[in-house]
């Protein structure tokens, strides 16, 4: 487990890994933030793509591949919409990342690169957030070493302040 987990700051659709996680909304049909930012970059086939999965309810997961993007897989993810903490938000959270790792997993997925799912429009505490996204992977990685590198990209500032507080993550220096 010791040294796959690493910090970046900066743009997920540039980055060179096996897969890319996008926090999607249930329709996987794009919209907005990193959502629209991996779309955008991934090009119109990813949509097309998309419209024959079915959607994806809250906390689950959907692989497809990553078309114009660096990456070859994207694994869309569906976090919660924070609504106070009493509706099974933080749950649904931890799930969201456990079942994309799951498909990683299941697809030889090596690396994998997850931005701070719900934080943004779905307004999930940033802090609390994190504790889970950290301790998520942390956990399943001590399970499963055919992941070899998870790499936790912040793209607003509070997130990446957040996240190099943490001891365990390697910070890699953006370009
Ligand atoms: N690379 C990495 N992280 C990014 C990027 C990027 N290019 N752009 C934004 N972020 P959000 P959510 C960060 O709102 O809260 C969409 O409309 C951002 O700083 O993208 O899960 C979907 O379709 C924030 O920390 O996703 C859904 O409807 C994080 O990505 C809804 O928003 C998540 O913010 C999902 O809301």
């Amino acid at each position: 487990m010791k040294g796959k987990m690493k910090l970046i700051s900066g743009d997920i659709t540039q980055l060179e890994v096996d897969a890319i996680v996008n926090a999607a909304n249930p329709s996987l049909l794009g919209g907005g933030g990193v959502d629209g930012a991996i779309h955008r970059a991934a090009g119109p086939e990813l949509k097309a793509y998309c419209r024959k999965c079915g959607g994806a309810r809250h906390g689950e997961a959907k692989i497809s591949p990553g078309f114009n993007l660096p990456a070859r897989y994207v694994i869309h993810a569906v976090g919660p919409v924070w609504k106070g903490g009493n509706q099974g938000e933080e749950e649904t959270l931890r799930k969201a990342y456990l079942n994309s790792l799951k498909l990683a997993s299941q697809h030889g997925i090596k690396s994998i690169a997850f931005p701070n799912i719900s934080t943004g429009v779905y307004g999930f505490p940033k802090k609390k957030a994190a504790d889970i996204a950290i301790g998520t992977v942390k956990e399943y990685l001590t399970l499963h070493p055919e992941i070899e590198e998870v790499i936790f990209v912040c793209f607003d500032e509070e997130n990446y302040r957040i996240y190099a507080g943490y001891p365990g993550l390697e910070i890699i220096p953006a370009n």
